[in-house]
């Protein structure tokens, strides 16, 4: 970065000092990754200076032949990744901006819409009242069941008999366990509601065969690509050929400008990656990861929400050792291991405050960390929690995760 160093030091200070945080510290944030440095590279390139309104072969500007390229490889491989023959459109800028382009394209303003409850894990753009689709559209919310922490397809289709929405959404943000898309689409099908899912958690598993597929079941499918598939900052929209039309339409001109031909250049690049035999093995390690977590975590008497998980990610239940979601995710700062803190279904916390912490794998599994690392950490977070007014015991545990992250330099398993 020659020319930042000189021109901006103190961006170019900045992103070195981001550099350098994301090397030394433990990342469990669920919804972060690492991406490769060719997708960095495309991202930083000249894609960023060209205006490209519009679709390939069909834009509002001239000089487009070039990022035409990018947009068209990007569209292809996006659907051989998901082995779809659903319409793509890869220009959202993220992916409540899909979920914007997909309501505003089959929703009226107050229609009712049922969607997962944030508090039991869903999305802020699934309806939370402070998110334009909270104001926008009624709101009916599912849950989880109580027991069983687990959803529970009888409840939802008795909302969705009663409340007639005219759109069902699957799709969590905190959510561990599989989703049973084919059910959910039978239930649309009764009321005859549009079948909405936002995958975006979890694609990177639905690309690799590790979790059920959507397509097939859903009129429209929205996802990021930046989480469990690890490419750029972004988002997707993928709908049946008939709704091609509208979503185009509804993404530009309808809720954007210009694409990011940088981003897109940089997802046609992650894509082909995903198409590639390591990154299945890659999301099997992000599951047989997590899953040694909750083995390590259960010997040590943690309660994991819904006893298991069958993704990337697991919900903490810290109750039972007296400290809230946010006590402990400042604690494990200390010892730079990074966590969010969590609402748990039904929590009797704040959701600033939380009951839970949740801890993902998929960036970790990218620096190349495997049952043993897993067991590492969790030891680490264990004895971080239990020693919190401890200094001497956190300073032993920093180092011990040091030592842990310089055997795994980030981006030397992606290199
Ligand atoms: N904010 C993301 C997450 O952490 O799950 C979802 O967009």
């Amino acid at each position: 970065m020659k020319y930042l160093r000189e021109i901006d030091p103190e961006v170019f200070k900045a992103i070195i000092d981001e550099q350098k945080r994301e090397d030394e510290q433990i990342e469990l944030i669920a919804s972060e990754n690492f991406t490769h440095p060719a997708v960095l590279e495309a991202q930083g390139s000249v894609m960023t200076n060209k205006y490209a309104e519009g679709y390939p072969a069909a834009r509002w500007y001239g000089g487009c032949e070039y990022v035409d390229v990018v947009e068209s490889l990007a569209i292809k491989r996006a659907k051989e990744v998901f082995n779809t023959d659903y319409h793509v459109n890869v220009q959202p800028h993220s992916g409540t901006q899909a979920n914007m382009a997909v309501y505003f394209s089959i929703l009226k303003p107050k229609d009712t819409m049922l969607a997962m409850d944030l508090a039991c894990g869903g999305h802020l753009s699934h309806g939370h009242p402070k998110n334009f689709s909270g104001s926008l559209y009624n709101i009916v919310s599912y849950g989880v069941n109580k027991k069983t922490e687990m959803l529970d397809y009888d409840e939802i289709r008795n909302l969705a008999i009663e409340n007639k929405p005219k759109m069902i959404l699957a799709g969590a943000s905190a959510y561990p366990r599989k989703i049973n898309f084919e059910k959910l689409s039978q239930i649309c099908k009764e009321v005859k509601a549009f079948f909405v899912v936002d995958m975006a958690h979890i694609a990177g598993l639905i690309a690799a065969g590790l979790h059920p597929n959507p397509f097939g079941y859903a009129d429209f499918v929205t996802t990021t690509t930046h989480k469990t598939l690890r490419g750029p900052r972004g988002g997707v929209i993928f709908c049946r050929p008939e709704f091609s039309r509208k979503i185009d339409s509804m993404v530009f001109p309808g809720t954007q400008g210009g694409p990011l031909m940088h981003v897109i250049a940089a997802k046609a690049v992650a894509f082909k990656q995903a198409l590639s035999p390591e990154f299945k093995e890659y999301q099997l390690q992000i599951i047989k990861n997590i899953k040694a977590m909750i083995k390590e975590f259960k010997n040590r008497n943690y309660r994991i929400v819904s006893g298991d998980s069958d993704n990337h990610l697991l919900l903490l239940d810290l109750t039972s050792i007296n400290l809230s979601g946010k006590e402990a995710t400042d604690i494990l700062g200390r010892v730079n291991i990074t966590v969010n803190k969590n609402l748990i279904p039904y929590d009797k916390k704040s959701p600033f405050i939380t009951s839970g912490i949740r801890i993902g794998t998929p960036a970790i599994t990218s620096r190349g960390m495997k049952e043993p690392q897993m067991k590492d950490i969790v030891n680490y977070i264990d004895e971080a929690l239990i020693n919190k007014a401890n200094e001497q015991k956190l300073s032993e545990v920093k180092q011990k995760v040091k030592e842990l992250v310089e055997s795994f330099p980030l981006y030397k398993e992606l290199r």
